[in-house]
């Protein structure tokens, strides 16, 4: 049996308050060890989207896109996930990466597209990749990880895994075919997968009322016959616990979950972006009191476990970490131009055979191949 919270804009599944109390009937219990390497991780991503967003002002990148304010959408679920389970992630949660522990270096060379980027310079900035991380590549039209993480999820069931894959989708996302088609083979096949819909208000400049007429997001969830929960997705515990509940249903063969975090962009839509032209500052204005770093910080401060000198010493080495990740990605090259022909033929065609010849030759290499 499927059940749906969030069925009217009332429900939203809420722990962690902004003052920094918590509901003691919904308190996931984590530890305290748990809960710091949850806040490091948000104050990190936060501190890097700074830095990566003035690296872009600086016309060191050519894009960046920053996560400001949506920081427990990403690691809540991280958290509640183990190493092993897939992500195929949308844009916008660069802190799952942040709390799976990818080299910051990593990520910045991601963005400036030089020899150390995994992804050889042929993504745009933050499309990230990590195989180790079990963190598959985004994509950029609108949709189509729903899709590979349905694809995902069904074959790791083929195969007796006991591991879930996670996907994320902005609210301008669900209008797209590609999220109903993953949903609807998501369901059908009862597949290990959760799907969330980071619902932050806004689609660049087009507001949610403009991309669906329903009440909430996840009142989708009904139709296509999965679990859904609306969560209060600046509430790092909320996240945490909705997406806990969900890969446990999904490891004991009950399918599907379909979230909605209940969210706000606080920044621009990505670095082309300039918000002030479309949307009042008194609506960010009022999401900024409900800051999900803030919220935790006060937790973490009422249970004894931070003060002041912890947090501007942690400020301090995030600041550095970045900082250092930088300037070693300033020294690097851009990725040899050979690299361009590898990793997408098994035989080069005549024609880019003779340009790889034509290159081997002009730096006095042998013929190809
Ligand atoms: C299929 C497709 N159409 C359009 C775009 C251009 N585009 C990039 S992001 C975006 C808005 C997405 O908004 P939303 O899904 O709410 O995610 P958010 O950026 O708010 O996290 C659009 C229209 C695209 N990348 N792919
Ligand atoms: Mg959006």
């Amino acid at each position: 049996m499927t059940t749906t919270v969030g069925l009217d804009k009332d429900d939203l599944l809420t722990i962690l308050a902004p003052d920094g109390t918590v509901d003691p009937e919904l308190d996931p219990g984590l530890d305290g060890a748990q809960c710091l390497r949850m806040y490091e991780a948000m104050v990190q991503t936060r501190v890097m989207d700074e830095r990566l967003m003035n690296l872009q002002r600086q016309g060191r990148i050519f894009f960046y896109l920053a996560s400001t304010g949506q920081e427990a959408c990403s690691i809540g679920p991280a958290a509640a996930l183990t190493p092993d389970d897939w992500w195929v992630p949308g844009y916008r949660q660069p802190g799952a990466f942040v709390y799976r522990e990818v080299p910051l270096k990593l990520l910045v060379a991601q963005c400036y597209g030089n020899a150390w980027d995994v992804t050889k310079g042929r993504q745009m900035p933050v499309h990230y990749a990590f195989r180790e991380q079990n963190m598959v590549s985004i994509s950029s039209p609108i949709g189509t990880q729903v899709i590979q993480a349905a694809g995902v999820a069904m074959a790791m069931k083929r195969r007796g895994h006991a591991k879930v894959a996670i996907t994320y989708i902005g609210d301008g996302g669900t209008s797209s075919n590609d999220f109903h088609a993953g949903m609807n083979f998501a369901a059908v096949d009862k597949a290990p997968v959760i799907v969330i819909c980071e619902n932050n208000g806004w689609a660049i400049s087009v507001p949610t009322p403009r991309q669906t007429a329903s009440e909430t997001f996840v009142q989708k969830a009904v139709a296509y016959g999965m679990t859904g929960v609306r969560v209060d997705g600046n509430d790092v515990f909320a996240t945490y616990k909705a997406v806990r509940d969900a890969r446990e249903r999904a490891v004991r063969g009950e399918g599907p979950t379909f979230l909605e975090f209940v969210t706000y962009r606080l920044a621009g839509h990505s670095s082309s972006d300039d918000p002030k032209r479309y949307r009042p500052e008194a609506e960010c204005e009022a999401w900024r009191a409900k800051d999900p770093i803030e919220r935790l910080r006060l937790y973490l401060e009422a249970r004894g476990l931070w003060d002041a000198a912890r947090e501007e010493a942690l400020l301090e080495r995030c600041r550095k970490a970045i900082n250092e990740a930088v300037n070693d990605n300033e020294r690097v090259p851009r990725p040899e131009l050979i690299s361009m022909f590898e990793d997408v033929w098994a035989e080069l065609p005549p024609d880019l055979a003779a340009a790889l010849d034509e290159e081997r030759q002009a730096r006095g290499e042998g013929r190809f191949p």
